[in-house]
């Protein structure tokens, strides 16, 4: 028996990677390719899998570092038999150092993909019966979901599905521990059940639609499967409440676009979205209880003392909603130039997934497409969300005849948990007060 030291393999073209997860625990035996540890691109993350028998003496790095090829990762004693002692191969180290062009370890970008982008880690710790949990994941397949191959293995040992456990590592990874605390809490919640296909409530019927015309079945986006899942759980989980107002925009309007001359000489177009951030900001500042979330024990609920508004932004791959962060401190143009900056990068699909983290609350605005209302769904674990359709001039009575007044539907769901009809009346309110006279934005 020897010690050997692994090095970092061929990293298919990347020029260094992040350790994320150490696979073994000091004095664990490792079977030949049994993974050692996970290593991550910004592509893809890849198992670092052991170049014969052994047991780990100890790691040469810690989660978090970042590492290159060659680099010395961990060191191993060797468990071989008698037919393959070490000593009768001296170039043992060299293979240890498994260059580019050896089969041992496969190319980066050939393993797993990292998460998409947009993805929002399945929330576990405020979402409390398990029952309910367990609908989600069968909207999440196993390739979407963020987890290195060891903790796969652990959740298929487990029978948990990944897709309803919140990862609590970077970027969202799941960790073993956040499979660990998926079991715990899905016990203490009495379930007999960790994971079952159904949760009780009666399935739509899949029908052969091909009997009734002619059809095809499209493969659903990451996105379209992500926003599908976590709109089930939103849906399933959050009491909802909308509730409906008008506000006279017609002074913002004009304001606005007496606003073009200085926006072009800055670079800047601010639309709509921009004021309707600014007073959603304001309110909820002055409305704190929407600045809540549950935390998840059934005893306390999150005060929030950050204002980070998510802003829905319609893409040709779907639904996402990136954060517009520390609004409260910011003026109309900054938060003009966000929602333009957020809202192509969305577009373009360039959004990270640290920018659609961190919300308080969300913004649907709707406006620019068309439409006289809808109820948008709770972007849990946040209180609430305001959908905005489009403007219309309608006639208003002013007390002696009808004006033509710019009119802009509001729709505002919140979770009744953490909200109350009284609180929620006095937050729309403020945002209409807001809206109708933007002289109160700046106060
Ligand atoms: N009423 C009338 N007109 C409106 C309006 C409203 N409520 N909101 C925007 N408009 C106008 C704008 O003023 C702009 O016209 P001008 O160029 O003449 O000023 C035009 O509509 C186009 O606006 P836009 O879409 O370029 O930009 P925006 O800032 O209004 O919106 C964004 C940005 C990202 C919110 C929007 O593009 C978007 O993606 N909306 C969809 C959100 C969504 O899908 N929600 C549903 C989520 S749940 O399924």
């Amino acid at each position: 028996m020897s010690i050997k030291t692994v090095v970092v393999p061929d990293l298919g073209g990347a020029e260094s990677v992040d350790v994320i997860e150490l696979s073994l625990a000091v004095g664990d035996n490792v079977e030949l390719e049994g993974s050692l540890l996970v290593l991550e691109s910004d592509k893809a993350t890849m198992d670092v899998p052991s170049p014969f028998d052994g047991q780990l003496v100890k790691y040469l790095v810690a989660e978090g570092d970042t590492v290159k090829v060659g680099d010395a990762i961990a060191e191993l004693e060797t468990i071989v038999s008698s037919d393959d002692a070490p000593e009768s191969k001296p170039e043992a180290l060299a293979e240890l150092a498994l260059p580019p062009e050896s089969p041992v370890v496969p190319s980066i970008d050939a393993v797993e993909p990292s998460p998409p982008e947009p993805q929002a880690p399945v929330e576990l710790k405020s979402q409390p019966p398990a029952a309910v949990l367990e609908q989600s994941a069968a909207d999440v397949e196993e390739a979407d979901i963020y987890a290195g191959p060891s903790v796969r293995m652990l959740a298929r040992e487990l029978g948990v599905q990944l897709g309803v456990v919140r990862g609590s590592g970077p970027r969202g990874r799941i960790l073993r521990d956040d499979v660990n605390d998926y079991v715990k809490a899905a016990l203490a919640q009495g379930s007999s059940r960790v994971q079952t296909a159904s949760n009780g409530i009666p399935e739509v019927p899949t029908i052969d639609f091909s009997q009734f015309g002619a059809i095809d079945t499209v493969k659903m986006t990451k996105i379209q499967k992500i926003t599908a899942a976590n709109m089930q759980r939103n849906w399933l989980n959050v009491p909802h409440v909308t509730q409906f107002d008008e506000a006279d925009t017609t002074d913002m309007d004009s304001f606005r676009k007496s606003l073009k001359a200085e926006g072009d000489a800055r670079g800047i177009r601010i639309s709509p979205v921009a004021f309707l951030i600014k007073a959603i900001a304001i309110a909820l500042q002055e409305n704190p209880v929407f600045l809540r979330s549950l935390a998840g024990d059934g005893e306390n609920y999150i005060q929030k003392h950050y204002c980070n508004i998510g802003m829905a932004v319609d893409t040709p791959r779907g639904l996402v909603v990136p954060v517009i962060r520390d609004v409260g401190n910011m003026g109309l143009w900054d938060i003009a130039t966000a929602v333009t900056e957020f809202a192509g990068k969305a577009r373009e699909g360039k959004l990270k997934l640290a920018d659609m983290q961190g919300g308080c609350f969300t913004l649907s605005s709707l406006g620019a497409i068309g439409g006289n209302g809808f109820t948008p769904i709770v972007n849990a674990p946040e209180a609430g969300i305001l959908g905005v359709s489009k403007a219309q001039i309608k006639p208003v009575w002013d007390g002696q005849e009808f004006q033509p007044r710019l009119m802009l539907p509001l729709a505002l769901s919140y979770d009744h948990r953490l909200v109350n009809g009284g609180d929620a009346g006095r937050f729309m309110t403020q945002i209409v007060k807001l809206l109708s006279d933007v002289r109160h934005l700046a106060l």
